[in-house]
């Protein structure tokens, strides 16, 4: 009988510092510990705590039993169980690329990895205008590893369909299948956007049948495509970086689904940079220099993906018929399709919906936020009507090109 071994509770930062010296192998018995609350996602409590006298510290993330952001969303604390799994299986099928996790705890719903302060998250980075060459790299092994490695081209299929039980995670797909695929495309009254820039979403996305239809077509896609296992939530706010490293992490959105769906919201994520770039940076020549080296990354991102695709496909792939010739070609393109598509979704629905992003919302002169959510906006329709056709990087980075000269 124990306080943390006998029932669920949320803890305080005075809790996890007495969760931490009784339940973790992982500081000295004379530790000085510290513990604060650090968390600033949607879901979740993050705590560090560091031990004064060696300086050693580790993070514990607990799920609470509704959404940091709002009460409305009963979200199980499972979702934590499903994090440290897939983080643990990533952490092994990407080289390291996630955090290392040491241990997680069922009945407190929470788990300790290794800490990554000297990291930062990268779209805080971003908007200071920060730059990661190695990013393309990095991110293009990842995805190509988790992607591909789980996906039934290249997994046992008994094994695959045990692993797709395991990551049956149906709440937070249904976080992802309203915020995402749904609320954007009407006056849902969760909604929450500019009045200039409801208006044109109102005529240019809410009235557009066409568009709806293929937005429900898509969702659909989203809840039945379980192709790989993926992050499900791979926005820069879950990627930590420095400049020779970078790390993904809170992957609690994990599931079987499109492949697509990680690609395109990384892509989409940097085009918020991009697009926070040209409205906050004033300097010509520095805003110049800093879009150039977003483009090369999106432009990277999308190449080198479908580069490393095709060598790992040759090494990797063990299904008899995902050889026979043109197989992969299909296959890579549909996930190319999905990647344009759901980069169009991720636009619509962080300027649409309820959860925005800080790269478009801190832009402060209210006519350059209204150009930039116009022009995420109209790119975001173009990305899914026209999918078929957006396959290189060079393809992505003109979509958004074209929008800016609209306006
Ligand atoms: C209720 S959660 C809102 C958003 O935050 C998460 O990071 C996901 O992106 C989700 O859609
Ligand atoms: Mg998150």
């Amino acid at each position: 009988m124990g306080k943390f071994t006998d029932e669920y509770f949320t803890m305080t930062e005075k809790d996890v510092l007495q969760y931490a010296k009784l339940q973790l192998d992982f500081f000295d018995g004379d530790a000085e510990l510290t513990s604060r609350e650090i968390g600033d996602g949607n879901l979740n409590y993050v705590f560090k705590i560091q031990d004064k006298k060696s300086n050693k510290s580790i993070i514990i993330k607990q799920a609470g039993p509704v959404a940091r952001i709002s009460d409305e969303f009963k979200v199980s604390p499972d979702r934590n169980r499903i994090e440290s799994e897939i983080l643990e299986l990533q952490y092994k099928l990407s080289g390291g690329l996630v955090p290392k996790i040491y241990k997680y705890d069922s009945i407190m719903n929470c788990f300790a990895m290794e800490d990554l302060s000297d990291y930062e998250i990268m779209r805080t980075a971003l908007n200071k205008h920060e730059k990661f060459p190695r990013f393309a790299d990095h991110i293009t092994t990842f995805l190509v590893n988790t992607l591909l490695l789980t996906s039934d081209v290249a997994t046992n299929h008994k094994k695959k369909k045990e692993l797709v039980k395991d990551f049956i995670n149906p709440e937070l797909c249904e976080i992802t299948e309203d915020l995402v695929y749904t609320e954007p495309f009407y006056d849902c009254s969760r909604n929450d956007l500019l009045p200039e820039t409801k208006k044109f979403a109102a005529s240019n996305l809410w009235n557009d049948k066409k568009l709806l239809l293929e937005t429900a077509k898509l969702k659909f896609e989203f809840m039945t495509n379980a192709q790989s296992l993926i992050h499900g939530d791979l926005h820069t706010g879950s990627i930590f970086v420095k400049s020779d490293s970078t790390k993904v992490f809170d992957s609690e959105f994990a599931f079987y689904g499109p492949a697509g769906y990680d690609i395109g919201n990384v892509i989409a994520n940097l085009i918020f940079a991009y697009e926070n770039a040209e409205a906050a940076i004033l300097d010509e020549k520095e805003k110049e220099d800093y879009k150039g080296w977003l483009e090369v990354t999106i432009i990277d991102i999308i190449d080198l993906f479908s580069k490393k695709f095709k060598a790992s496909w040759k090494e990797n792939v063990s299904e008899k018929v995902a050889n026979y010739e043109g197989f992969l070609e299909y296959y890579l393109g549909n996930i190319l399709k999905d990647t344009s598509a759901v980069v169009g979704l991720e636009l619509a629905r962080r300027i649409i919906g309820l959860a925005h992003v800080s790269d478009i919302v801190s832009i402060k002169d209210i006519e350059k936020r209204t150009r930039a959510e116009k022009i995420c906006l109209l790119s975001s329709k173009k990305f899914i009507l026209d999918r078929e056709n957006i396959k290189s990087g060079v393809d992505f980075i003109q979509v958004i090109k074209d929008a800016e000269n609209k306006f």
